[in-house]
């Protein structure tokens, strides 16, 4: 394992910052003592980097790659140093130079290439791949631009591009031998060739595709796996603007301008899916340069590719990185002279696919137009999967038309990923148990019954390293006090600090560094918000992207009701509540953006309602991102996980404010469920509708939104409230969100949830009365949060889907 000490660090980190900047350490910035310390712990990190690769090109290990066109991985200084296991090292010789390391990791910019949970899990799991020795890498886009950084201003959300790159990136390493060319457009001319069909594409537009590799450091054992992210750049020859003439001087700019549109900024996700030109592009982009680069190294290496499915696995990251399979495709066949059925055996058995969502409105599908046009040659392979997918149906199937049709990879003028994702993989999963249980049983049940062996669920996990051990590390010296260090490497053995469930002085522990965590958000939200908020009163978070079904606008109405009962009666006896929401919504997605208005605009005038005396306050932070998160969640008390049952695949969020203490208000979607089971009714507070009772709303109607609302005084008053400009002199303000509720019938049963989340909300005050009570349900809730950490997720993947990784070796 690699080991330094204190002194040797210091004389490192000193004669490494007069390389870089060629000056005295006192006349440093922040950003060149920041960069001193990231460049030198990616040297650190280099050897172990290829160490790694050596052995797995000797060993011939199974290789994953995993394809995401989202890795959120945020900053990546904290999470480094602790797993090469430096960082107390670190911290004591830096302090010698009078630097704080906690402002050096502070000063890192979020690396936000991701919208959310997708993003993120592709992070946890790069992080437990390497952490388990698994031999798994990334592959995705480096966007220039990341995840827009949102602003606050007037109560609204306000964009702002996210140039995450402007001080450089010492994480990366551009490797310009290793770029591949990636064509779109043009003609395929197809001819007969000893007997063959040979496919050659002509009249393309060459992109040349650039890899940035970023070292993804195992915890304390010396592995150090790979994320590469792809940049678009024009190809050199074509872009020699001196020897054009104006005609093509112009062209030329078109053209780097329209190659390097591709690898720009990365898409909002807005669940109403669109299809977008340019999304296509990004796509066949980072998907062919990613496999034309495992097949070259494959090679390289001496292998057959007729073992390829041996020796390695392709994951794609839902349907976003479906082309890997006609890519693949066209690769063994067109380049390598395959037969179609040796690559589609080859294929299948390579490619597995996880789903993430069961929003019909956000299945992705192209124009066939679109398509055939941008990718000729992967269109006719899409087709010919498609036609002898649809011969079986038809043997299969004698005269079910609707059934076929709906099956059909290409249809009604568009290509459907899920579809092609699902016929050409071996294993499909779910998130959660609920989510792969109604893929099974709705969403994709027609392929589920064709092929019961595929689906399978992989409940998402999230990695303690980052979302305990370093986010908080009075809660981690806490644990190792009690119950010793084993749970770092096996997480599950949380589940001793069980026993101290009951042990006053534990409990006390529990709270004091709750406490200590709340009163640092406090100072951040004072310093950002300009608001004061008590430590000592129940801090009730909702963070999260804005969206429809994760019903912010459900918290909101509570919040209007409780500051309506303490205005008619300033007396209530209340535990003083925090409210805490933060979370982006797509640009274009204009019902969220009025949510975020919305909830600003009750917490100004709650805050500022000097009759309810500090009672309850509202603070919406800016630019959720996972460097924020780490701040937020080991301070929280009440974790918000109110989606509507049966829309949200999993969360993860909720995993992560388990792990940290923080007792759940949920439905019963998603992992929600799984976290139930984990810690018991007693230790989760569970209300709203049924799986059952959604379900049954959804096919069968019989819900009305305005019955729902004129039976209940408080509901009349608190809608009524959104549009008689009680919250804004504008009237018409937040009128969206009232139509949405009242004149288009609740899609999310909002209205329907209300009266039992505020039993929910009550009990929560009730409870937190007794806080030996309260920080015994915490404590269960961490000792039971184990089993979410993503090492068991990965390890059901290297098991259940890849057949890789030492575990599965050792079976
Ligand atoms: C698609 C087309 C065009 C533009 C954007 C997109 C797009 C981008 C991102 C569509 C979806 C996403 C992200 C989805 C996502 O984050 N889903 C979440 O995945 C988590 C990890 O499995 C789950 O925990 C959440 O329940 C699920 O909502």
């Amino acid at each position: 394992m690699f080991n330094i000490d204190k002194d040797a660090f210091k004389k490192d980190y000193l004669k490494k910052f007069l390389e870089l900047h060629g000056k005295e350490l006192e006349k440093g910035t922040q950003q060149n003592k920041y960069e001193t310390l990231g460049s030198l712990v990616r040297d650190y990190v280099a050897k172990a980097w290829i160490d790694t690769n050596k052995r797995y090109n000797q060993t011939g290990e199974k290789q994953v790659y995993y394809f995401s066109m989202e890795f959120l991985l945020g900053r990546l200084l904290g999470d480094a140093l602790l797993n090469l296991g430096i960082r107390d090292v670190c911290k004591e010789a830096l302090d010698e130079l009078n630097i704080d390391l906690r402002e050096l990791e502070e000063f890192e910019h979020d690396q936000g290439l991701g919208n959310g949970g997708l993003g993120r899990l592709a992070a946890c799991f790069l992080d437990s791949m390497a952490s388990l020795n698994i031999p798994g890498h990334g592959c995705g886009i480096r966007y220039k631009y990341g995840f827009f950084e949102q602003k606050i201003m007037n109560g609204a959300q306000v964009e702002a591009p996210d140039y995450w790159l402007k001080e450089g990136n010492v994480w990366e390493m551009k490797k310009p031998d290793k770029s591949e060319i990636v064509k779109f457009g043009g003609d395929v001319r197809v001819e007969a060739v000893n007997g063959r069909l040979s496919f050659t594409h002509i009249n393309y537009e060459p992109v040349l595709a650039i890899p940035y590799d970023t070292p993804v450091v195992g915890y304390k054992n010396d592995v150090v796996n790979t994320l590469r992210l792809w940049s678009a750049e024009p190809v050199s020859n074509e872009f020699d603007f001196s020897s054009f003439s104006r005609g093509d001087f112009l062209k030329a700019i078109e053209y780097k301008n329209s190659v390097e549109a591709i690898s720009h900024v990365l898409y909002p996700d807005d669940t109403f899916y669109e299809g977008k030109i340019l999304r296509l592009k990004q796509q066949y982009f980072f998907v062919s340069a990613g496999i034309q680069s495992i097949l070259r190294y494959f090679k390289d290496n001496g292998h057959n590719l007729m073992n390829l499915d041996d020796m390695l696995a392709i994951h794609i990251n839902d349907t976003h990185p479906t082309l890997a399979i006609p890519e693949l495709m066209r690769l063994l066949m067109d380049e390598e002279g395959m037969s179609w059925e040796d690559a589609w055996r080859i294929t299948t058995n390579t490619v597995s696919y996880t789903n993430h969502t069961i929003l019909a409105e956000a299945l992705e599908k192209w124009p066939v137009d679109m398509f055939k046009k941008l990718l000729p040659r992967i269109y006719m392979i899409v087709e010919e999967i498609n036609k002898r997918f649809c011969q079986d149906l038809w043997n299969k199937y004698i005269g079910q038309w609707d059934k076929i049709s709906k099956m059909s990879i290409i249809g009604d003028g568009y290509v459907r990923m899920a579809n092609l994702a699902i016929v050409g993989s071996h294993s499909v999963n779910g998130v959660a148990k609920l989510h792969t249980e109604i893929l099974k049983k709705q969403e994709m049940k027609e392929f589920y019954y064709l092929y019961p062996r595929k689906f399978n669920n992989k409940t998402n996990g999230i990695t303690h390293r980052r979302w305990l051990i370093k986010s908080n590390p009075e809660l981690t010296s806490l644990l190792k006090d009690t119950i010793g260090e084993g749970w770092i490497k096996h997480p599950t053995d949380l589940e001793n600090f069980a026993r101290f469930s009951k042990d006053k002085l534990v409990l006390g522990k529990l709270a004091e560094i709750k406490n200590n965590n709340k009163k640092s958000l406090a100072k951040i939200i004072y310093d950002s918000n300009g608001i004061k908020v008590d430590p000592n009163s129940i801090f009730d978070v909702q963070v999260k992207r804005i969206h429809a079904y994760k019903r912010q606008t459900l918290n909101c109405l509570r919040i209007m009701d409780l500051y309506n009962r303490l205005i008619d009666n300033p007396d209530l006896d209340i535990v003083p509540r925090t409210f805490i929401f933060a979370g982006k919504a797509a640009p274009g997605y204009y019902l969220a953006k009025k949510t975020i208005e919305l909830i600003n605009a009750v917490g100004e005038k709650i805050n500022n309602d000097k009759r309810i005396k500090d009672k309850i306050k509202v603070v919406y932070m800016e630019n959720y991102r996972v460097s924020q998160a780490e701040d937020i969640i080991p301070a929280t008390d009440v974790s918000e996980q109110i989606s509507t049952t049966t829309k949200e695949a999993s969360g993860t969020s909720n995993m992560k404010f388990m792990m940290n203490g923080a007792i759940t208000v949920a439905t019963l979607d998603g992992a929600n469920v799984e976290i139930r089971d984990e810690v018991g009714d007693d230790n989760i507070i569970i209300f709203g509708l049924t799986e059952r009772e959604v379900l049954n709303y959804y096919s069968k109607g019989g819900y009305s939104a305005w019955e729902t609302c004129n039976s209940d005084s408080r509901l009349r008053r608190v809608t009524q409230d959104i549009i008689n400009g009680y919250y804004s002199p504008d009237k018409d303000r937040f009128k969206t969100v009232f139509e949405h509720l009242l004149t288009y019938n609740d899609e999310f049963f909002v209205l329907k949830d209300f009266d039992s989340y505020v039993r929910a909300q009550d009990r929560v005050d009730n409870i937190y009365r007794d806080i030996d009570k309260w920080q015994s349900m915490a404590a269960i809730n961490i000792a039971h949060s184990g089993v979410f950490s993503s090492d068991r997720t990965i390890q059901e993947y290297a098991t259940g889907i890849w057949g890789s990784g030492y575990l599965y070796k050792n079976l």
